[in-house]
């Protein structure tokens, strides 16, 4: 092993001060690297934890395996931590590893343009900068998916986003109504259900959901984790923890598993023994396989809908009047507030900007299908551009932070014979990717996202863009890189 001293200095840029933009940069500063920056176009760390703000906002995987492994934080005030939490958390961490300083705030990179040089960049003040490495940690959900509903801009109350949150919105003895019924849309009913009016939840495909406990940890608790940091261990790296993962990848992988019978069955029991009227429970009823579309981990959704104040309406939207929602039957839901919980354009990753590669290719034509990158991470004719939470990794309650450590243990890996001064640049070879993403579909399409409903997994020929193998394979493989898998000049 070379000495960091004997090794070659690169210079690296990260895109996005979000959870794995700051991974990256606590890597590379704890192996001595020096000649980082981080650009971030908004004016705060945090991505997707900044952007959404809304009320009832939380993780859906547990606080303590929902951190760095170096970094475990005793102080979680519950088992699912809210959004703010989480953000101060990063924030909190970012300060411990003293990497603000990276940080640029409010620049978004406009352009790189990959040349012998390595990578040029175009910045939104016009300026410029170069990289030899560039590292996006763009994010996977981002941008908004705002649906074309007719007459929304004559709607006469408020009507926004979910990930656009009018911070100090009073609900209270409003009339809302929120559309969507992922994660986002049965978190925000539970939260407001009880200080508005009432609220509508237009919630066209019902989900599954999965009855997981919540609960807030004592003062004692918390003093515990701090003087037994075994303890936080016990909870992230777990049997409880681990096996209730490898179940559920089992059953996503191999719908037809006793794993997956037996989450059924938890769903099934729940909607049957929470839901008292049996017509409100044949509209909740999904019409899909379990876990097909995001599985969604709610105590109180089923309690909340069955909330005098709560409407479920599953019809489908006509139109938007100033008034408020009109379905397809007729009925008009008059409302002050409207709630676009319609989730994200998922397949964005790190565009709208521009990336030009080698041989002048173009990222944005390149994926004008479908993003793809070799095992999540890298994409041919694209040296030493990497990626965190890219294209086709595992996604489906896992923890992110999770998977981004470990591409980042695989990142690492392909720079090392750069690092060592015997090339400059590294990138999977086309061939590569065509024969990974052949194998990827074909197992991908076995999975249960594949088995019968719409959703953010899906890509344009309704094949899941996701890891389809399983979470021991995705580790094994991002622990031992296969170099000779890739060009290197
Ligand atoms: P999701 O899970 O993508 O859910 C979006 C919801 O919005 C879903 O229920 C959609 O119904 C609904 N939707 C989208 N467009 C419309 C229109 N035009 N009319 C009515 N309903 C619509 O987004 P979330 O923000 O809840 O969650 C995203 C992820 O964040 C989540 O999986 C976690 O990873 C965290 P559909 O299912 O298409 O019938």
């Amino acid at each position: 092993m070379e000495t960091p001293s004997a090794q070659r200095r690169l210079r690296y840029v990260i895109i996005g001060a979000g959870m794995a933009g700051l991974l990256a940069a606590i890597k590379l500063q704890e192996r001595g690297e020096a000649d980082i920056t981080i650009y971030e176009k908004g004016d705060s760390i945090g991505g997707t934890w900044r952007e959404n703000r809304y009320a009832g906002l939380t993780c859906d995987v547990p606080a303590h395996a929902y951190t760095y492994s170096f970094a475990p934080n005793p102080d979680w005030s519950r088992f699912f931590a809210s959004g703010a939490e989480i953000k101060r958390y990063f924030e909190a961490v970012a300060v411990r590893y003293n990497i603000t300083r990276f940080i640029h705030f409010n620049t978004e990179i406009m352009s790189c343009t990959h040349t012998t040089a390595g990578w040029e960049l175009t910045l939104n003040d016009g300026s410029h900068d170069r990289a030899d490495v560039v590292i996006a940690a763009t994010g996977v959900l981002h941008h908004p998916n705002i649906p074309a509903l007719e007459g929304i801009e004559e709607f006469a109350g408020e009507a926004f986003h979910s990930a656009r949150w009018k911070d100090g919105i009073s609900f209270s003895g409003r009339r809302a109504g929120i559309i969507g019924g992922g994660s986002t849309g049965v978190q925000l009913l539970c939260a407001l259900v009880e200080g508005a009016d009432h609220v509508v939840h237009f919630n066209r495909s019902p989900q599954w959901i999965m009855p997981v406990k919540d609960f807030a940890y004592s003062a004692e608790e918390r003093r515990m984790f701090r003087e037994n940091p075994q303890l936080i261990e016990a909870i992230r790296n777990g049997e409880e923890y681990w096996n209730g993962v490898m179940r559920f990848n089992k059953a996503i992988i191999e719908p037809d598993s006793p794993e997956m019978a037996e989450i059924e069955a938890i769903l099934l029991q729940n909607l049957e023994q929470s839901v008292t009227s049996p017509e409100l429970r044949e509209k909740l009823r999904p019409t899909y396989r379990a876990a097909c579309k995001r599985l969604i981990y709610s105590e109180r959704y089923y309690e909340s809908i069955q909330n005098p104040k709560a409407i479920l309406e599953t019809d489908a939207i006509a139109r938007i009047e100033p008034k408020g929602v009109r379905m397809k039957s007729g009925v008009l839901h008059e409302l002050d507030v409207l709630v676009l919980a319609t989730g994200f354009k998922a397949d964005r990753f790190v565009r709208p900007m521009t990336v030009l590669g080698q041989n002048g290719a173009d990222l944005n034509q390149v994926w004008a299908k479908r993003p793809t990158a070799y095992l999540a991470v890298s994409i041919p004719q694209f040296p030493n551009f990497f990626l965190l939470n890219g294209p086709t990794g595992p996604v489906g309650n896992f923890s992110l932070i999770d998977i981004a450590e470990r591409q980042w243990g695989y990142i690492e890996q392909l720079l090392e014979p750069i690092r060592a001064g015997r090339f400059s640049q590294v990138a999977p070879r086309p061939e590569t990717l065509a024969d990974y993403e052949e194998r990827r579909k074909v197992a991908a399409r076995k999975t249960v996202f594949a088995s019968g409903c719409t959703s953010w997994y899906l890509d344009d020929e309704g094949i899941p863009s996701t890891w389809p193998w399983s979470y021991s394979r995705f580790a094994e493989e991002m622990a031992h890189a296969r170099l000779e898998e890739y060009d290197y000049a």
